[in-house]
């Protein structure tokens, strides 16, 4: 079993959501923000089969586009700053695949 961690634009969620959904994929989605940008961003997260992994990384590829953003970056040059800013490439996903040594998942068994 693989745990798979993708880390994807806030524009890009529903997209990835939804077709993570539609492949019947029991998934968490947690808000995040991103160290660098300090912007929010989307953690999506999913144990699987080992051989199901490649299709849910295509899948979460295949909805999450490369960006381009703006960041402050101020050089100061005498009483000016020059440029303001300089840019900065984005996903499309940011994605780590780890191991699963065990997975439990307690349902209805200890209701009475
Ligand atoms: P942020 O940390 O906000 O980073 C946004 C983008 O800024 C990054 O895009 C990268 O192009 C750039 N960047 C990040 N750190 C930088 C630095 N120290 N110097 C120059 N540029 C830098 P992505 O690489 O596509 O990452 C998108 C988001 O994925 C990141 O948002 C972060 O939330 C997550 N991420 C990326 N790599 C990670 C890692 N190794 N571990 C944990 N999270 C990661």
């Amino acid at each position: 079993m693989k745990l798979i961690f993708a880390i994807v634009h806030d524009e890009d969620s529903e997209k990835v959501r939804e077709s993570l959904n539609s492949a019947k994929l029991s998934i968490t989605k947690l808000c995040s923000t991103g160290g660098f940008l300090r912007t929010g961003n989307t953690t999506f997260f999913s144990v699987v089969e080992d051989e199901q992994a490649a299709s849910v990384i295509e899948l979460i590829e295949k909805n999450s586009k490369k960006r381009i953003e703006r960041i402050p970056y101020p050089i100061p040059l005498g009483s000016f700053c020059i440029p303001p800013s300089r840019e900065v490439e984005i996903g499309g996903a940011t994605i780590f695949v780890i191991p699963v040594e065990r997975f439990e998942n307690y349902k209805y068994d200890n209701m009475n």
